[in-house]
């Protein structure tokens, strides 16, 4: 708790331009929650490093990332909104958690096994040791909440059990952080492979909408959208993607299935593609505004990025001092 608040704890990572399912399954929630946490995002850079990035192109993404947070609607003012990497602390209880988590575990890890076999040529031990990370991100905040993806469950579940390990021996050190359960946003799926989630780093760029795509480009690539051809728009399990233009349909213009499934009855797939396109370009007009305005005022995100950088060095260097003191680590001489 801070003050009167649970504390929650997010990020994302830099590996790819954002896509409408960052924004729609996370990011538009986000910004709904600071009334009620405290909230801690991060642009999550070391975890982005699993994956080989080339120097130059990263360092814009992520700064282009945290633009996006704020261009999004998250104040920085009232999120604590930072980089990771320039909190020392997140890489320092990644390596003393690592001393208290097992090999076997950690086998464990679906996302490991995939991300293994995608990146077959570069299986590093921070890939291995990913979850290990994102534990220190999450108990470094003494988050209460996290609010988490199905994908992602597993991750919290090892971060409850090492913390639970760390605290049955040192004491109550750490908060056991829960999943936030909340009004959980549309699982976007790509548009080229509706069986498959969009994701920021699907090669194919058809396949996912950015969210600073032009107007016409967000209408391009809906139009191209695979369906299939019996051309009726109806909320079903075998039609993977219509149901998934329904449900960003339904996320951007906030209507329900049936809502949408009678205001297209009889109308023919071009029709509702465009509609579902054009949802999509009003709700992105705001945001890439305000990303245009932010872009051209690089004085103003430096500020509040040290801001941030300080309150986020501030609240992790308390629990990261603790850690220390428990394991036993010698006392600085002040
Ligand atoms: N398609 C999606 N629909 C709904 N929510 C999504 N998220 C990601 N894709 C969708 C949510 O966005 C946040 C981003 O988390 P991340 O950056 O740690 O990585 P991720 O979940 O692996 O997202 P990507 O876009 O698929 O990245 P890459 O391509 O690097 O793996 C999370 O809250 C996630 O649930």
């Amino acid at each position: 708790m801070i003050g009167d608040k649970k504390i929650l704890y997010s990020g994302m990572q830099a590996t790819g331009n954002l896509t409408l399912g960052n924004y729609l399954g996370a990011l538009k929630n986000w910004i709904t929650l600071s009334d009620e946490y405290e909230c801690f995002y991060g642009v999550m850079d070391l975890h982005s490093l699993t994956v080989r990035q080339n120097p130059a192109e990263f360092r814009k993404r992520a700064r282009m990332l945290y633009t996006l947070y704020v261009a999004a609607g998250l104040d920085p003012e009232k999120n604590c909104v930072y980089f990771q990497s320039h909190v020392s602390s997140h890489a320092e209880l990644g390596w003393l958690l690592n001393c208290f988590t097992y090999m076997g575990e950690l086998s464990r890890m679906t996302q490991f096994k995939d991300k293994s076999a995608k990146h077959a040529d570069n299986i590093n031990a921070g890939l291995f040791t990913y979850p290990v990370l994102m534990a220190a991100d999450i108990l470094l905040y003494q988050a209460d909440v996290v609010p988490v993806g199905a994908d992602q469950m597993q991750h919290l579940e090892i971060t409850r059990d090492i913390a639970t390990r760390f605290n049955n021996i040192y004491g109550d050190v750490f908060t056991i952080p829960e999943a936030y359960i909340g009004k959980s946003g549309a699982r976007i799926m790509s548009l080229q492979e509706p069986t498959k989630k969009m994701s920021k780093s699907d090669e194919n760029v058809n396949a996912s909408i950015y969210l600073l795509d032009d107007p016409d480009t967000i209408i391009r690539k809906f139009k191209r959208a695979v369906t299939d051809s019996d051309n009726e728009i109806r909320y079903s399990e075998d039609k993977p993607g219509i149901r998934n233009l329904i449900d960003i349909y339904g996320a951007t213009t906030g209507k329900s299935k049936e809502e949408i499934e009678k205001e297209f009855d009889g109308k023919g797939y071009g029709e509702f593609k465009l509609a579902v396109g054009e949802s999509v370009v009003d709700i992105l007009k705001p945001l890439q505004e305000r990303m245009k305005e932010l872009e051209a005022d690089k004085s103003y995100i430096d500020s509040v990025i040290k801001a941030n950088d300080e309150k986020a060095q501030y609240f992790s260097m308390k629990t990261l001092r603790k850690v220390q003191k428990k394991l036993g680590l010698t006392e600085r001489i002040r």
